[in-house]
């Protein structure tokens, strides 16, 4: 992309100059979009005429206005390189026209008319994205403040995505963050292009999803003592509660709001480990009966639960009251981590692996994801799992979540099971970005923005023909050391925008790697539009001095042993 057009993150596909003079948007605008694009063009209205202060009115197609959206026919817009390239991509496709008076953005489905629009906020000053108008013509003193006309140069942009499963995932467990932060990261996704949010909903450190059926979960399990500070090998704790859950209406409200963005939300329940919380709130669910405290220190706890019929049902209960929240097609079961030695030490369940056959107490966990699949398949719901799901052979038709880097989504893939990409090493957003001791305390380090850059959803080793199972990527943050909306920004962002660049944009060139040199200096523009979005992002050249954990003129030596590895 040449410096003198416009610089667009996540790439598109194509970007080419377009003919004659800039097409001039102000005050008194008019948006012509067909019924079906109601919800598009209004949420464009809204964020464009809070940056602008603009009256802007959306009337029917063919009506005179200066930003015209169409549905195109399937087909229309092959000549885009966007869908041929792809791998399983989903809807999203666009042509953004700027020339001729006018601004067109056709897209073959809703989605490619949003992601155009999302294209077309790029191509505007940066002023725009405010919530509210600055700078001259924003009328000090004057009522209504209005920004000035607004020229956009003439352009083609031609895009589409590469992959269907474009995420972002947040663990809202280990620290609560409230809905506004839900709804903040929804935008900001969406401004890049992402289309699903998963939110990780219950751990041992917290549960966060009401259920009528079982109300201790929240009344117990939403909240703690107490939590470990500093780093975990540390093994210091505060002395401050902590805790929080939404309500069922709150959960609708994202839901609502992501769709209107074109974001799916993936709701995860954990079992059968990862369940401290929810056995402190009922004892029966647990091995031992015990009554345990909702978890307040990080790591694996050995504490899982049972495998009684009660459990699977208890279980069931919670997946119906989480399918009536989340419309979406995927329910992600968790999986991960869960130790067997309270297994092995339990009658009932050494019973249970007797009368299975089996012969190892990892059996046991697959048994449990079979038979939790059922209720995940009642609701028309895709099971969704992390990759230990398949030490215990997972349910068919379950899509594997690969973190323990790429081997799991390999092996998955070549079973036949869906993968999403979500390896630790390139896609954990709670790994510091570099070994300074200036970084803020982090699980492990480093995983700079050129770390993520480079990472390729389509590792080697997937058979051609199986490539296709490959749903796509996502970037995780998990929470332990995030305490707070800004924290967890400075370590979305911009590791986010290269993420966002790894799903959207065409596969890197043959010729060994993206090309970060290109990347770099788009960022480093795109980041001003952050800015003006008002996101607490990490400057190229390390953290501010209220971002950074250390006095900088005071920091020395790197690789602080925070950083070191080891959760
Ligand atoms: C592993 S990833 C976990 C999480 C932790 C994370 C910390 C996964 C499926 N389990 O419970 O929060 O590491 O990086």
């Amino acid at each position: 992309m040449s410096s003198s057009l416009p610089q667009i993150v996540p790439a598109p596909v194509s970007v080419r100059a377009g003919a004659g003079p800039a097409v001039l948007l102000a005050d008194r605008l008019a948006i012509a979009a067909p019924a079906e694009l109601w919800v598009e063009a209004r949420w464009f209205r809204n964020v464009l005429e809070a940056g602008t202060g603009w009256r802007i009115d959306i009337v029917r197609p063919g009506e005179p206005a200066a930003v015209v959206l169409e549905l195109a026919a399937r087909g229309q817009l092959t000549a885009s390189p966007g869908p041929a390239h792809t791998v399983g991509a989903g809807p999203g496709g666009y042509r953004v026209v700027v020339g001729d008076g006018r601004v067109s953005v056709s897209g073959e489905e809703q989605a490619g008319v949003f992601y155009g629009l999302q294209t077309l906020r790029q191509l505007l000053p940066d002023a725009t994205l405010r919530r509210a108008p600055v700078g001259r013509g924003a009328g000090q003193g004057v009522a209504r403040p209005v920004a000035s006309p607004v020229p956009v140069d003439p352009v083609v942009v031609e895009d589409g995505p590469r992959f269907g499963w474009r995420g972002v995932h947040l663990d809202v467990c280990r620290h609560f963050f409230p809905k506004s932060f839900l709804l903040e990261l929804v935008d900001l996704a969406a401004f890049h292009k992402l289309n699903s949010f998963h939110l990780h909903l219950t751990d041992d450190q917290g549960w966060r999803f009401p259920v009528e059926a079982h109300p201790r979960l929240v009344e117990v399990g939403a909240w703690r003592r107490r939590s470990q500070a500093g780093h975990k090998r540390e093994n210091r704790f505060d002395d401050q509660p902590h805790g929080g859950y939404y309500t069922k209406d709150d959960l609708r409200e994202v839901v609502a709001y992501a769709a209107e963005r074109h974001v799916n939300v993936v709701p995860e329940v954990e079992m059968p480990g990862h369940t401290v919380a929810a056995i402190a709130a009922y004892p029966e669910l647990g091995n031992t009966g015990a009554q345990l405290e909702v978890g307040d220190g990080w790591g694996i706890y050995s504490e899982v639960v049972n495998l009684d019929q009660g459990t699977v049902g208890f279980f069931g209960d919670v997946i119906d009251e989480v399918c009536d929240v989340f419309p979406g097609p995927y329910l992600h079961i968790g999986g991960d981590e869960c130790p067997t030695s309270e297994w092995e030490n339990s009658p009932r369940a050494r019973a249970l692996m007797e009368s299975e056959g089996f012969t190892s107490a990892r059996q046991l966990q697959g048994w449990f994801t079979a038979r939790i699949a059922p209720y995940v398949a009642r609701h028309g719901r895709r099971l969704v799992g992390w990759d230990e799901i398949l030490e215990g052979g997972a349910p068919p038709g379950a899509v594997v979540m690969s973190w323990r880097g790429v081997k799991g989504g390999v092996e998955a893939a070549s079973l036949g099971h869906d993968v999403v990409m979500v390896p630790e090493e390139w896609l954990y957003f709670d790994w510091a970005y570099s070994d300074d001791p200036a970084e803020p305390l982090a699980i492990r380090g480093a995983t700079p923005v050129e770390r993520v850059y480079r990472f390729d959803p389509v590792p080697p080793g997937i058979p051609d023909d199986r490539v296709h199972h490959v749903l796509g990527a996502q970037c995780q943050l998990w929470t332990e050391y995030v305490k707070t909306p800004a924290h967890a920004e400075y370590l979305y962002f911009p590791r986010l925008c290269a993420f966002a660049e790894t799903v959207w944009s065409p596969p890197p060139p043959a010729d060994g790697g993206r090309h970060f040199a290109e990347f770099e200096p788009r960022l480093a523009r795109h980041l001003r539009r952050l800015g003006a979005l008002g996101v607490n992002y990490r400057p190229l050249e390390g953290p501010t001095p209220g971002q950074a954990r250390t006095w900088r003129s005071t920091s020395g030596a790197a690789n602080e042993p925070s950083l070191e590895s080891g959760a």
